[in-house]
């Protein structure tokens, strides 16, 4: 028995910085033993159908679900059974049962033996719903699956999953709903130092979890000597021991959301919290004063957006050097409570853009309430440009500042902005997937475009 695992890229583009897929190691790690498993990311090479197999395996999100799709389409035609999950499958199975021949509903543990031993046996069932919240204790990563593949230099590891928050554009308290799980400490510390990896990836959505948490999980980081990025919730600022001690542990950037400078916004989107505890600029100095670069995240279309908007956030990341910033269209995803709203509303262009031909990579999909569609996609993609002009580049770098730092925070800084500014001349205006049409086509629905643009609600 064979299992091809697949990660679908999500443009034909391919990638010279993809970053190792996680859950493959996570699954390979729960395959019986006798069962041979490979792996084909997309990103990175072509996927050979004409390898022998018995199990296309294939994870899915939002973004490269048309894809995905495609791919399944040419296994399946060769008479490969296909099974999908993650998370764009668990919040629309049906959908994805129109591809594939079995779907995987949430977390794997516990299920994807089942799923193995039921295609040994040539008895796939359409459906495995994980139905409780499995603990993670134990969990064994096989990362021999990614042995001779050109990925990113760095390692990721996975300490807990979930969100203590509910931001209402975001999939994780969607797909996690209110259960936090993290794994012993003791297993984190001690697979990070089996990878010997000197730059850890943590990819916990919010690796805050609480304080005595995160003090703890500092704290065994500390001997291992590494340096780690992370995302992470703003309010740890609020704690300069726990700061001191992120720090010290060798955390060297941290993706934050920001999402917006403007207060009604983060009402909308449930993240007023990220003001509770003061202003933006003391926040950032927390960061900048221990060495932690920053990796911001802007979002842009909630409903006191204008055409105005997008010059403070560009001018506050610029002058808070950040290391990289991305400003992104607001984009609802299914099982986020913003999609269920802009479709009440009648807001959005596709009812589903991941499988629409016309949607391209960056383009607003929604008419937000204080400008044109066109108007969000244009000022997203110019902020970004003008962030990442060279001149830019030079003045985020130049002291004072994080990245000034030390030799090391100065590479770092280096190679982000290189890729950062290569990836968004590159995505931008992409399609997902490829030119072939997906068959059987599921109803997609073109919204009708409002006469003028949606009366804005501003105050
Ligand atoms: C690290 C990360 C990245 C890294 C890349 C990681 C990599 N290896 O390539 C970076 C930063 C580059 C990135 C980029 C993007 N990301 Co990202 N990313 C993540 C993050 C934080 C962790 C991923 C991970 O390793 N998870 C750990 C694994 C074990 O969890 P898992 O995938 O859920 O898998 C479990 C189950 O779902 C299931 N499962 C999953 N797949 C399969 C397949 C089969 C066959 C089976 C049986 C089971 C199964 O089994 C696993 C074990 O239980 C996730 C959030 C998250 N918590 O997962 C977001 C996330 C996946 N990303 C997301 C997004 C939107 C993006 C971008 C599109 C952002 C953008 N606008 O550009 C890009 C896309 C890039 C691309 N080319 O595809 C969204 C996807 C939302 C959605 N509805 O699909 C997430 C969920 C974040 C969020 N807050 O919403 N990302
Ligand atoms: S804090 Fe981050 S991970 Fe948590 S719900 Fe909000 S956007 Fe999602």
């Amino acid at each position: 028995m064979k299992v091809t695992f697949i990660r679908p890229n999500m443009t034909p583009v391919r990638s010279s910085d993809a970053m190792e897929p996680l859950v493959f190691a996570i699954l390979a790690g729960l395959t019986p033993p006798g069962v041979e498993v490979e792996l084909f990311d997309e990103r990175l090479e072509p996927i050979p159908y004409h390898h022998p197999t018995d199990l296309a395996a294939i994870t899915v999100e939002t973004y490269n679900a048309r894809n995905a799709y495609q791919i399944a389409a040419r296994f399946r035609a060769r008479g490969v059974p296909v099974v999908m999950g993650g998370y764009h499958v668990t919040f629309l199975p049906e959908e994805a049962l129109q591809f594939a021949d079995a779907v995987l509903i949430g977390d794997a543990e516990g299920l994807w033996e089942e799923v193995v031993r039921d295609a040994q046996a040539g008895r796939l069932r359409r459906i495995y719903r994980q139905d409780r919240q499995p603990s993670l204790e134990g969990m064994q990563a096989d990362r021999g699956i990614f042995r001779g593949k050109r990925y990113a230099p760095m390692g990721l590891v996975q300490y807990g999953r979930g969100c203590r928050f509910a931001c209402d554009f975001c999939s994780i308290h969607a797909f996690y709903g209110t259960s936090l799980r993290q794994r012993p400490v003791r297993e984190v510390a001690a697979e990070i130092e089996a990878i010997e990896r000197k730059y850890v990836f943590l990819v916990d959505d919010n690796l805050f979890v609480n304080i005595p948490k995160a003090e703890e999980l500092f704290r065994a980081l500390v001997p291992l000597k590494i340096r780690w990025t992370c995302q992470i919730s703003i309010d740890i600022a609020r704690n300069a021991r726990l700061m001191d001690l992120m720090q010290k542990s060798g955390c060297l950037t941290a993706v934050v959301g920001f999402e917006s400078l403007d207060e009604r916004n983060l009402g909308q989107m449930k993240k007023r919290w990220n003001l509770k505890d003061g202003d933006y600029a003391t926040a950032v100095r927390q960061f900048h004063d221990r060495g932690i670069m920053i990796y911001a995240s802007f979002i842009f279309g909630y409903d006191h957006d204008t055409v105005d908007s997008f010059k403070p956030a560009l001018d506050f990341a610029l002058q808070s050097k950040f290391c990289v910033a991305n400003f992104n269209p607001l984009t609802p995803t299914p099982g986020a409570a913003l999609y269920e709203r802009l479709r009440a509303e009648g807001r959005l262009i596709w009812d589903r853009w991941w499988l629409a031909p016309e949607y391209r990579y960056g383009d607003a999909t929604f008419h937000p309430r204080g400008m044109t569609a066109d108007d969000l996609t244009a000022g997203c993609f110019r902020a970004r440009q003008q962030f990442n002009r060279f001149g830019s580049i030079v003045r985020r770098a130049l002291p004072p500042g994080p990245s000034a730092r030390s030799p090391y925070h100065l590479a770092l800084f280096a190679a982000s902005n290189v890729i950062s500014r290569r990836e968004i001349r590159r995505k931008q205006g992409l399609r997902l997937g490829d030119e072939t049409p997906l068959l059987p086509l599921p109803e997609i629905r073109l919204a009708p475009a409002p006469e003028a643009p949606l009366a804005p609600v501003l105050s």
